[in-house]
């Protein structure tokens, strides 16, 4: 049907309009910028479009109320789709919490896709563009964030529902390709979600037989249906992605399967309606060509001359499907809240605040305050105590661990087991899958929970990807990294991190923090709560730490600025500085003892966060590291690459540049030169130099 005939379009005449309008606004703005991914908005357009028209239930005047469901494009290089819908829809533009009178993506946005500073970004990413529900592009992510999201759906309607007040009861959707399924990540979610039967999810997998190189087959063989029945999902399948009906079967179906997720297999064609390059990964990451966009659009009955164009009737159509059903859903879910509000004035008020990433009051009580002991414990154990604390002030504080919540010590007791048919619990299970859970944190964290995972420190290896995307997005996902250094012990190399430390701390908006003791744990979570725009990875000790006497030394408080004066020389006249972050704290204390009673005018820096240090106003930190004392020594068991931007040119940095070695920890610590001995005479060498090249006046 050709546009010119729209003033007597059907319902059926005026989907398929509306479909190409989806399908030429991706394809005109991919070939403006010159640069994007046509071929999966074209093959995808009419399954996003009965999706969104017949079955999201989300309200594009308020793209923020919290009972939405949740569309996830995980093939984000198909973004062009997802800004298609955003401006057809009329989806209003909304800061994190509120929603702004203006459009998320206007026409204008959309011609400007790909540009510095626009809203129509590459791939599509949170915070940037409102209604991005998930930074995507890194494929996997998506649909692991999805798995976040539909935990945190279930665990939400557990705690907050109360008989006749539905406050919650969402939908997660996920639309993902072959990329998606054939990422681990993909697959460790896939295995989550079905284990724990999450009824709430849907993916949809777009099997076009395509990928960029070439044709799927090269590459992708498996039965993925089968794959799916085996993890304990609901497979389902729409041979033509044209076919609306179908289509609606399929997620009819998914509404009415309650007791676990479901996958529903397209079968689109990449490009759709492009004679050349159809079918093929030409159609994947280019432009079409002018030529090949006019042939296409002679295809779809669309002007070949027309750009960016949306016909008559098209918005209002959108109004009257999505638009209408938005409006009516959020009007009768306010009226309910407002109900809930009065019945239930404490679940509500934990549920604005949570929405606000705000916390609730006296969510610092009964921390404790832990007394000077030569042995003490390791800074696990520590953490695990303040988080059962701070877990029964904080409600909606949940997390667990990738099988290693008995060595990470984030059991919260008391607070049940999220499990299939119990999603209550707020200790999760998530197996030995670091990276999906890793994005499944994200999923929560962007649900608004306060998500926390553990796992080793090293097998933050293994979820890198989604800890850099919950930087990049901005998001305060908590990590719990235990077993932090070659100070494991006999676990060997393959356990033992190095570089880890200093490649988190290369990641922009990522938090580190390694405390040194009991008391530095405790102050860390106060700043770790708090914090609304950044994860924090929190590096703690398997071994036992010294609890340091804070009567003799400084208060821990310091680790709120990242790092602190510790202990200092007489006077606060120092003429070395030795600097220590987590287990090797203590280590720089026994030195400075031993250096003051020498003669040598130490002071310790503690540093249990140089990213939070290097945020301090350069007095404060020209107060703890005056520019004057050259003779710096820096001490901690791990790669020494990055130390030199405090211990200056002159300094010593303690530390690792090799892998480490399975042997009992006194010997591994001895081997690699963590001792006082080794500091002290480290110390003496900087000074020594430092002595030497004053020149006298
Ligand atoms: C983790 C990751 N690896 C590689 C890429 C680069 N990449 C983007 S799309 C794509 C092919 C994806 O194929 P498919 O999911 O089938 O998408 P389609 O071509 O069908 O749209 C690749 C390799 C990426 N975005 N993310
Ligand atoms: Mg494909």
């Amino acid at each position: 049907m050709a546009v010119s005939d729209q003033a007597v379009l059907t319902g059926k005449q005026l989907d398929t309009l509306s479909i190409n309008t989806i399908r030429t606004l991706s394809i005109d703005a991919v070939q403006k910028a010159n640069s994007g991914h046509p071929g999966a908005p074209m093959g995808l357009a009419p399954v996003v479009y009965c999706l969104w028209q017949q079955f999201l239930r989300y309200d594009p005047a308020n793209p923020v109320w919290p009972n939405r469901d949740r569309f996830i494009l995980s093939n984000g290089h198909a973004s062009m789709l997802l800004y298609s819908m955003l401006y057809l829809s009329g989806v209003k533009a909304a800061s994190e919490y509120e929603v702004l009178d203006q459009p998320a993506i206007s026409l204008d946005d959309i011609k400007q896709f790909r540009q510095l500073g626009s809203r129509t970004p590459g791939h599509p990413e949170y915070r940037i563009t409102p209604g991005a529900e998930t930074t995507t592009g890194p494929l996997g992510q998506g649909i692991g964030n999805s798995v976040g999201m539909a935990i945190a759906g279930k665990w939400l309607e557990a705690h907050y529902n109360r008989p006749g007040f539905e406050i919650f009861g969402h939908n997660i959707y996920a639309m993902c390709g072959d990329g998606d399924m054939m990422e681990g990540v993909g697959s460790e979610a896939a295995s989550l979600a079905g284990h724990l039967k999450l009824p709430n999810l849907c993916w949809i997998y777009d099997a076009n037989q395509v990928t960029l190189d070439g044709p799927a087959e090269w590459s992708f063989s498996e039965d993925v249906a089968t794959r799916f029945r085996g993890y304990g999902w609901n497979v389902t399948h729409v041979g033509d992605a044209n076919d609306l009906d179908a289509l609606a079967g399929a997620f009819d179906e998914f509404a009415n399967t309650n007791d676990r997720p479901t996958l529903v297999i397209v079968n689109s064609h990449i490009g759709y309606g492009s004679p050349h390059k159809q079918d093929t990964s030409a159609a994947h990451g280019e432009p079409l060509g002018e030529d090949e966009v006019k042939l296409a659009k002679t295809f779809y009955g669309w002007p070949e001359d027309a750009k960016f164009l949306v016909p008559d009737g098209v918005l209002q159509h959108f109004q009257d499907g999505i638009g209408r059903r938005g409006r009516e859903l959020t009007a009768k879910w306010n009226d309910l809240f407002a109900r809930y509000s009065q019945q239930f004035p404490d679940l509500a008020d934990q549920i604005n605040r949570m929405q606000r990433r705000e916390l609730p009051d006296g969510w610092d009580k009964n921390l404790p305050s832990f007394p000077p002991d030569p042995k003490g414990f390791a800074t696990r154990e520590s953490c695990g105590k303040v988080l059962n604390v701070v877990a029964q002030n904080i409600p909606w504080l949940v997390g667990g661990s990738a099988d290693l919540a008995t060595s990470n010590k984030t059991n919260l007791n008391g607070a049940g087991d999220f499990q299939a048919g119990s999603y209550a619990g707020r200790n999760l299970h998530f197996g030995v899958r670091e990276h999906g859970m890793g994005a499944a944190l994200n999923g929560m964290a962007l649900s608004r929970l306060r998500a926390f995972g553990g796992t080793f420190f090293n097998f933050t290896d293994y979820m890198r990807p989604a800890m850099r995307l919950a930087a990049l997005m901005e998001i305060p996902t908590i990590y719990v990294l235990t077993h932090d250094s070659i100070g494991l012990g006999e676990d060997g190399p393959t356990h033992q991190p190095v570089e880890q430390l200093a490649s988190l701390r290369a990641m922009p908006h990522m938090i580190v923090m390694r405390p040194g003791d009991a008391n530095e744990v405790v102050e860390a979570w106060k700043v770790i709560l708090q914090l609304q725009h950044e994860p924090v990875s929190l590096v703690l000790s398997r071994q036992a730490l010294p609890t340091i006497d804070r009567s003799k030394y400084a208060a821990a408080s310091g680790v709120a600025k990242g790092g602190y004066v510790l202990a200092d020389a007489p006077g606060g006249k120092p003429e070395l500085i030795l600097i220590g972050t987590g287990s090797e704290l203590s280590l720089c204390v026994s030195a400075y003892e031993q250096l003051n009673a020498d003669g040598i005018r130490a002071r310790v820096v503690s540093m249990p966060s140089t990213s939070i240090f290097d945020k301090q106003e350069d007095a404060y930190k020209n107060s703890v590291l005056p520019p004057e004392i050259k003779a710096r020594v820096s001490v901690e068991a791990g790669s020494t690459f990055g130390w030199a931007k405090y211990t200056g040119p002159q300094g010593i940095a303690i530390g690792m540049t090799t892998f480490g070695a399975s042997a009992p920890l006194k010997d591994v610590m001895k081997k690699f030169g963590f001792t006082a001995e080794h500091v002290i005479q480290a110390a003496k060498e900087v000074l020594a130099q430092a002595r030497s090249s004053v020149r006298p006046t």
